[in-house]
C-alpha cells in the first residue's frame, strides 16, 4: 500500500474507481455524507487529488487540502480546475491529452455531416413512417465546403486533417498564428465566420473563451452557416444561439456540449437542422480505457518519483 493518501472527488466508471483503489490509500469523497466536513477534519492528510474534466477542482476544495501536491484529472479540459490557485501553491496538474484526439475529431466530422445532411432528422422521418407519404427535403452538401476552426490545437489539427479528406478548404482562428501550421490564419473571428460554411469550435473553455461565439459571430456565419461545438458550452452565448436558430439567421448547429449540461434548451428539440449529443466526444470504450491508463500512469509516476507524465 502506497503511503501517499489520495482523495478521489467524483466517481468515474466502476472499473476505474476499483483500479484506483488497488494497492493505494484512496478516499472516495462522494461516499462521505458530509464531504466538506470530512475534509475540514482530514484534508491535511491528502497529497494527491484524482478528478475529471467534469468534476474539476475548485479553489474552495483546494483550500481544504493544505498539503496537496498533485491533481490528476481524467480528461483534457481543465476549465473546472482552479489552475491559477494550484500554480501559486506549486501543485502539479496532469490531464489526459492526445489519447482522445481521434475520437473527438471523429465526432466533430460526424456532427458536420449529421447536421448538414440532417441524418438524425431523416432517420426519425423513416422511423415515424413519414417516408410512405413523401420524400425527405433536400439538405446541404459537405465535401468541398469551407471549414473554419476556432482553436487549432491538437484536436483542431486532427479535425483539419479529416476535413482535407472531404476536400474542404480550412482556415483557423487562434489568439496567435501557429507557425507550425500551413492552414490560413484569420486574426479576426468575425472574418473567419463570414468566410466559413462550417465553424467548428475546438478551443479550451474557461474565462478566456467565455461567450467568444456571440450574436455577432453567429450573424456573420449566417443563414447557410453551420456551427459545430465539441469544446465547451461556455464558449457560445447559448441564448443567442437558440435565438439565431429559431429565427433562421443561422443555418444549423451540431452540439456535443452545452452551457448547463445536462440541461439542453428544449426550444431546439424540434429543429431538423440541429443535432444534439450528450457530451460523448471521448466516449468510446477504446479512448476511455486509454484515458484511464494515462490517469493511473500519471498518478503512479508522481507517487514513485514526484513527476507527472503529462503535466499541464
Ligand atoms: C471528459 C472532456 O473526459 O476531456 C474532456 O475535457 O470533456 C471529456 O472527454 C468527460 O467529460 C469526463 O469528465
Amino acid at each position: 500500500m502506497s503511503a501517499v493518501r489520495i482523495v478521489h472527488v467524483g466517481p468515474l466508471t466502476e472499473r476505474f474507481n476499483q483500479r484506483l483503489l488497488q494497492g493505494r490509500d484512496v478516499v472516495q469523497l462522494w461516499q462521505q455524507a458530509d464531504a466538506l466536513g470530512y475534509l475540514a477534519e482530514h484534508g491535511a492528510q491528502f497529497e494527491v487529488l484524482v478528478t475529471s474534466a467534469r468534476f474539476g477542482c475548485s479553489a474552495a476544495l483546494l483550500e481544504c487540502l493544505p498539503n496537496l501536491r498533485a491533481i490528476c484529472s481524467f480528461g483534457v479540459g481543465y476549465d473546472a480546475i482552479a489552475v491559477e490557485v494550484a500554480r501559486q501553491r506549486g501543485i502539479a496538474i496532469s490531464t489526459t491529452p492526445d489519447v482522445l484526439n481521434d475520437c473527438v475529431a471523429d465526432l466533430a466530422m460526424g456532427l458536420v455531416i449529421d447536421t448538414a445532411r440532417q441524418l438524425p432528422a431523416a432517420d426519425r422521418f423513416v422511423r415515424e413512417g413519414r417516408w410512405l407519404a413523401g420524400h425527405y427535403p433536400l439538405t446541404r452538401k459537405v465535401s468541398g465546403k469551407r471549414l473554419g476552426i476556432v482553436g487549432l490545437g491538437r484536436i483542431g489539427k486532427d479535425i483539419a486533417r479529416r476535413a482535407e479528406g472531404f476536400a474542404m478548404p480550412v482556415r483557423y482562428h487562434n489568439r496567435r498564428a501557429d507557425p507550425s501550421s500551413d492552414y490560413g490564419y484569420e486574426a479576426d473571428l468575425l472574418a473567419l465566420a463570414r468566410w466559413a460554411d462550417f465553424l467548428v469550435l475546438a478551443c479550451p473553455g474557461g474565462a478566456a473563451t467565455h461567450h467568444l461565439i456571440d450574436a455577432a459571430v453567429l450573424e456573420a456565419l449566417g443563414p447557410q452557416g453551420i456551427l459545430i461545438n465539441i469544446s465547451r458550452g461556455s464558449v457560445v452565448d447559448q441564448p443567442a444561439l437558440v435565438a439565431a436558430l429559431l429565427a433562421g439567421t443561422l443555418g444549423g448547429a451540431g452540439l456535443d456540449v452545452f452551457e448547463a449540461e445536462p440541461r439542453v434548451p428544449e426550444a431546439l428539440f424540434s429543429l431538423p437542422n440541429v443535432v444534439l449529443l450528450p457530451h460523448v466526444g471521448s466516449g468510446t470504450e477504446e479512448t476511455r480505457l486509454q484515458m484511464e491508463e494515462l490517469v493511473l500512469a500519471n498518478l503512479q509516476a508522481f507517487i514513485d518519483n514526484g513527476e507527472l507524465l503529462t503535466p499541464l
